[in-house]
């Protein structure tokens, strides 16, 4: 018999780092479907990439992270397809498009999607449709370029694959079968399971991943993260200041990992175990039944960091991310499910061009979370079964912490500095963020919570030699990379090179971090510290009013002392507003033009002596 799917495939490659990429590639692998197109949706290095020059038609979804840097999931295609070797016309065959995924308050917006699209024309691909650049900041969200870039995106598609003699696409509104076929398991199934699931799982049943690792010699990493315990968990704001700043001690004994100034704390959240009972009594699950996972569509595979059986406080409490703000998608989803007219009138709505804007005010703009609006349509609610919940919620992502500490001062120990984050939207219960008001939760005194972690390699990377003058400027929690680095170079010698450090918040007395520190260390003249607290009087004092104040002193470092710069901090306006005043600086220290400021600001950028981390 012939294959009905014969050339109705299409090939889906992402590059994801918070998830959002991957649901992106997902919804185009649900949309194929519904066009009778068979989908298969892979992260990039999941994808053997020798296969790419044989393809016709591949859709890319990226993000871009951090300083314009690529996924971690794309990293081996990636630095492949750069390659210099690569023959010119060796993609000749194959038609593309991509949608690129990023953020406009970040300087390299877009920055991989927009290489990517030029790189496979360079190889001889043909584009499909037009590079799309979707921005979070964007009022209305992503969503305001992804879905008129689909909709282009699928016109075209159709040109290529017809729809089959006869067939119309599958609307929207027939409900769809669940990702997962869920068995729930009589206690003496759940015995044998949990059986074998043991050899897997270094002796525990009782945590999040199979794959764990507290073995001495194993690699730690994302597939087999470490189970930390804190071992102190400190406020370091007073208890006064507006916010509540925590500085972390994990516990690394018998990892066998370490890290270098620069690297990244990579931490697998839990929700708050009574924020997951409240979710699991609002609709009626039962917290001890256990469940296995089978697959319902060959293309997506079961979820790695699962353990298989769980039960159901486990998925709930670990894998489902149920105080987030929920997809669209979850709004589709659940008016399949409501008996309720009303319901399912409204929930359609939020899935027409009209109903946007509404949408956001009711969901998005207030960050209203998934148990809220799930609150808000009880008659959906209460014929959610778990085989949806997998599609309607997706899984906890990890979170990613600059690492504060040094490891020769902190033997088998690793620190965060971390703000609890809190704030207020139009809604009456003020927002929490899921890992800090969970972290923040913890304390050492709570041996049996294990937290899995693993080291990202650095996305700043601090100079070899010691004797290199380094320029460090980090408000507010953005100093942790400096701290990690001041206590490795103070470790290591007394007459290093210059460090100098410019650190603001907004006031002295509540929320200066390491003062006992870095003090003594300026007393010894190892440190030379700026500090700029915005609040102490009444004109806003900023770590670039420092800068500035200290130009010839900058500039003397910089280009005569080959001094490397770095900065880290809130991605919004402070690190335009440093760059601006560093290219003041170049300008009248250095008797530049402006174009020529920017030109060695752009050289000082390219040679990685001013390298940027920051976060939203
Ligand atoms: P503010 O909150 O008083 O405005 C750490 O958050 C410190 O960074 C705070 O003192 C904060 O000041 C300050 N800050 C806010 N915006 C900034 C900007 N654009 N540039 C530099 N520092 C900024």
């Amino acid at each position: 018999m012939e294959d009905e799917s014969e050339g109705r495939k299409l090939l889906v490659l992402y590059g994801s780092q918070t998830g959002a990429a991957e649901e992106v590639a997902e919804r185009i692998g649900r949309e194929a479907r519904r066009r009778f197109i068979v989908p298969n949706v892979l992260a990039m290095d999941d994808y053997n990439i020798v296969n790419l020059i044989e393809e016709n038609l591949v859709i890319f979804v990226c993000a871009t992270t951090g300083d314009g840097e690529e996924p971690d999931n794309m990293k081996v295609f990636w630095k492949f397809l750069l390659r210099k070797n690569l023959p010119s016309h060796c993609l000749q065959s194959l038609t593309y498009a991509v949608l690129g995924l990023g953020d406009s308050s970040y300087p390299k917006f877009n920055f991989i999607a927009k290489k990517l699209f030029k790189r496979l024309a360079q190889l001889g691909a043909q584009e499909l449709v037009a590079l799309g650049l979707a921005d979070d900041q964007h009022d209305l969200g992503p969503d305001a370029v992804i879905d008129p870039w689909l909709k282009k995106l699928w016109e075209k598609i159709l040109e290529i694959i017809p729809l089959p003699v006869g067939k119309e696409i599958i609307s929207s509104s027939i409900k769809p079968l669940p990702r997962y076929k869920v068995t729930i398991l009589s206690d003496k199934d759940s015995h044998n399971e949990l059986t074998k699931a043991d050899a897997g799982c270094n002796g525990k049943t009782d945590i999040p991943h199979n794959n764990v690792n507290d073995e001495v010699g194993s690699t730690v990493s994302k597939d087999c993260p470490y189970l930390s315990t804190i071992v102190e968990n400190e406020r370091v704001t007073t208890p006064d200041h507006f916010q509540d700043v925590r500085l972390i001690t994990f516990d690394l004994t018998s990892s066998g990992t370490s890290y270098s100034p620069g690297d990244v704390l990579m931490i697998q959240p839990s929700n708050l175990s009574d924020v997951a009972d409240e979710f699991i009594n609002y609709l009626g699950l039962n917290p001890n039944q256990k469940i296995l996972l089978s697959q319902n569509y060959p293309d997506i595979s079961l979820p790695k960091h699962l353990p298989q059986p769980c039960t159901v406080k486990h998925l709930v409490e670990n894998y489902w991310d149920i105080q987030g703000v929920p997809r669209r998608y979850f709004f589709e989803l659940l008016s399949h499910l409501t008996d309720s007219e009303l319901e399912e009138e409204k929930l359609q709505e939020f899935n027409t061009a009209e109903g946007q804007e509404e949408l956001y005010s009711y969901c998005y703009r207030p960050r209203r979370t998934t148990l809220e609006v799930l609150e808000d349509f009880p008659h959906a609610s209460k014929n959610i079964t778990l085989e949806y919940l997998f599609d309607l919620i997706s899984p906890l992502k990890p979170r990613a912490f600059s690492i504060a500490s040094s490891i020769k001062a902190h033997p088998n120990k690793v620190q965060i500095l971390m703000a609890v984050v809190k704030y207020k939207t139009n809604l009456y219960k003020p927002r929490v963020g899921v890992c800090s008001t969970w972290l923040a939760s913890l304390d050492e005194r709570m041996k049996n919570v294990r937290i899995p972690v693993w080291i990202k390699k650095a996305t700043i990377s601090f100079p070899k030699t010691l004797e290199t003058p380094v320029i460090m400027i980090g408000p507010g929690t953005g100093c942790a990379p400096f701290r990690s680095f001041i206590e490795e170079r103070t470790c290591e010698c007394n007459q290093g090179g210059e460090c100098v450090l410019f650190f603001g918040s907004r006031s002295r007395h509540k929320d200066y971090f390491f003062e006992q520190e870095w003090l003594p260390l300026q007393n010894d003249g190892r440190l030379t510290l700026f500090t700029a607290f915005s609040r102490d009087q009444e004109n806003k004092i900023y770590v670039q009013h420092r800068l500035k104040e200290n130009n010839a002193f900058v500039w003397d470092l910089i280009e005569r002392q080959g001094a490397w710069c770095f900065l880290a901090g809130n991605s919004k306006q402070m690190p335009s507003d440093v760059s601006d005043v560093l290219q003041e600086i170049f300008t009248r220290e250095g008797k530049l033009t402006e174009e020529q400021a920017e030109g060695y600001f752009k050289q000082l950028i390219r040679t990685k002596r001013y390298q940027r981390e920051t976060w939203a």
